[in-house]
């Protein structure tokens, strides 16, 4: 591979503010700078402008080769993969601190990349650094086990990293995504290749910079950007992976899951959701309708959690309806240049994704649902700021609602995008029916003022998430995945790191040697009562 010439850094007055693009980002498989990739370059677009920010070069086949022999060499070599617990540890709180350092500029740049406001991102990088301390922590802290087996044997169980593992990454969430994925898998010991979205690769190869600072050999982590269907593809096809780690789309998951099934490696995929948001008539309603906004319109509802399907008791519907409404006016009336701290919704990540917001209230209205606000794509000056809304793929926060709302497609389908839809419910079981009434799985909230039934109707919501009184609240220690088509396995916590991992199991026989030689010959020719497993 052919490293890139010197690193140039080029000042971007956009938007009224500036960032610092470098002009070469490329693959990154360690060291301080990017190489020059020889596969089809990617242009790289703000969705606020509709306009190209940078360009990226992009891994050819023979350098993803290259690459996973070079991940393969390293995770043998054993620099990072048998370097000691305490050793590793150090190197992730030391990129912990580094992240931290960066956070104010990273957030700048991934608002540009992603049109996400600002405020939003500032708020979710900020607590990246966490990810990294904690699976520090964690090296420090986990203990081995030894198995009460019978006999006189000792068997101890290690647990030791998989090898190379492939990580693909989506738009929405760029870099808490990608660093949610990376932590346990550099803890545990693998080498560890990320594959960023096409859309959204720039703060993830930020990254792959501070993570040599930090100490992360080279070889360790390698980030290749570039599209799915060729980067992505020809990583998870090939036989040394030992896991993919995918959050993307259902039908993504479900093609990348047969090529690790055909491959024996292990899977973990983060897909797509339709959560349900349960409104009971006790909770307190200003609150519910703050915490329904809050889990539908962050990152303009591009978020696999995003509360969509919202089910209200019927006796505070118009109550709820009239409060709801009136807070999504609120938020259209701030949403301006997403670089603007003040801004509170930015645009749709590109041109499909606006697409398939502004067909499925085509498609509601076709099946006679109302659209109680919102609806069109946005035009004109910002009122906020002036900002030429227009000039971007924004999308007003949209509220559909209707008798024949159950069952709609707006009630399937994942938009992905700010389009939710509002029902009633009469009872505790009709909401739950409700809200099991879905093929996906992974968030859903309740909102009610009496604990027993929160917790009650938690545990029968078929959703690997359940947030009562709250959404969209992410820990490292907490386990966060889907049921259903939301997917398969877990990440955060000891379920993440140990997914990183594999067991081995270790037996010695403590008996003397003249207790072993009495009890354990099995091909004794004078005795036959011996001790076979
Ligand atoms: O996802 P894709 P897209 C859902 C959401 C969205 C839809 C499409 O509904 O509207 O999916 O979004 C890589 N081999 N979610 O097109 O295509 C791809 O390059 C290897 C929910 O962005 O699934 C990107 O890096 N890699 C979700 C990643 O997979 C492949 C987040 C996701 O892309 C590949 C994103 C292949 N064959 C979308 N095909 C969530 N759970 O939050 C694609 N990729």
């Amino acid at each position: 591979m052919i490293p890139s010439k010197s690193l140039k850094i080029m000042a971007s007055r956009m938007l009224g503010s500036k960032i610092a693009l470098r002009s070469d980002y490329g693959p990154f498989i360690g060291g301080a700078k990017f190489i020059k990739g020889e596969g089809t370059p990617l242009p790289v677009e703000s969705p606020s402008t509709c306009s190209n920010i940078t360009t990226v070069s992009t891994p050819s086949s023979a350098q993803i080769a290259s690459t996973l022999d070079l991940a393969q060499l390293t995770f043998d070599s054993g620099v990072w993969s048998r370097s000691s617990a305490l050793s590793r540890s150090k190197v992730l709180a030391k990129l912990a601190v580094l992240l931290e350092e960066k956070v104010p500029e990273l957030a700048e740049m991934e608002s540009l990349n992603t049109g996400r406001a600002v405020r939003e991102l500032k708020a979710q990088l900020g607590r990246l650094p966490d990810w990294l301390s904690y699976f520090a922590a964690v090296l420090r802290t986990t203990e081995g086990t030894v198995m009460p087996t019978e006999g006189e044997i000792l068997n101890y169980v290690k647990r030791q990293p998989l090898g190379v593992v492939v990580q693909i990454a989506p738009f929405n969430h760029p870099l808490l995504i990608a660093v949610k994925k990376i932590a346990p898998a550099l803890a545990a010991g693998n080498s560890v290749i990320v594959k960023p979205s096409e859309l959204t690769p720039l703060t993830l190869l930020e990254f792959g910079l501070l993570a040599t600072k930090a100490g992360i050999p080279d070889g360790v982590l390698c980030i290749l950007p570039g599209e799915g269907r060729t980067v992505g593809k020809e990583l998870v096809v090939d036989r040394r992976v030992k896991k993919i780690d995918l959050t993307g789309g259902t039908e993504t998951g479900r093609v990348i899951g047969a090529i690790a099934g055909g491959n024996l490696a292990s899977y973990t995929a983060e897909l797509g959701g339709k959560a349900p948001i349960i409104v009971f008539e006790d909770s307190d309603l200003q609150n519910a309708v703050n915490g329904v906004c809050f889990a539908s319109f962050v990152a303009s509802g591009q978020t696999c959690v995003s509360g969509t399907r919202i089910i209200v008791q019927d006796s505070i519907y118009d109550e709820f309806m009239a409060k709801l409404k009136e807070k999504v006016a609120s938020i259209e009336r701030r949403m301006g240049d997403p670089l603007n701290p003040l801004s509170s919704m930015g645009p749709l990540i590109s041109r499909p994704q606006l697409s398939k917001s502004e067909g499925i209230v085509a498609s509601s209205l076709a099946e006679g649902l109302t659209v109680e606000c919102g609806g069109k794509r946005m035009n004109g000056p910002s009122p906020l700021d002036g900002f030429d809304l227009g000039g971007g793929y924004f999308f007003q926060p949209t509220v559909l609602s209707g008798d024949g709302v159950v069952g709609s497609k707006v009630w399937k389908e994942e938009i992905f995008g700010p389009v939710i839809c509002v029902s009633k419910f009469s009872d505790e079981a009709d909401a739950i029916k409700k809200a099991n009434d879905c093929d996906f799985g992974l968030g859903a909230a309740i909102w009610t003022s009496n604990g027993a039934r929160g917790h009650r109707v938690a545990g029968l919501l078929d959703s690997g998430l359940v947030w009562i009184n709250s959404h969209h609240r992410n820990d490292p220690s907490s386990p966060w995945g889907g049921m259903k088509d939301s997917g398969i396995g877990r990440e955060n916590g000891m379920e993440a790191y140990r997914s990183y991992t594999q067991s081995k199991s270790v037996i010695m026989n403590v008996a003397s040697e003249e207790k072993t030689r009495a009890n354990d010959d099995w091909f004794s020719d004078s005795k036959l009562d011996v001790r076979y497993g």
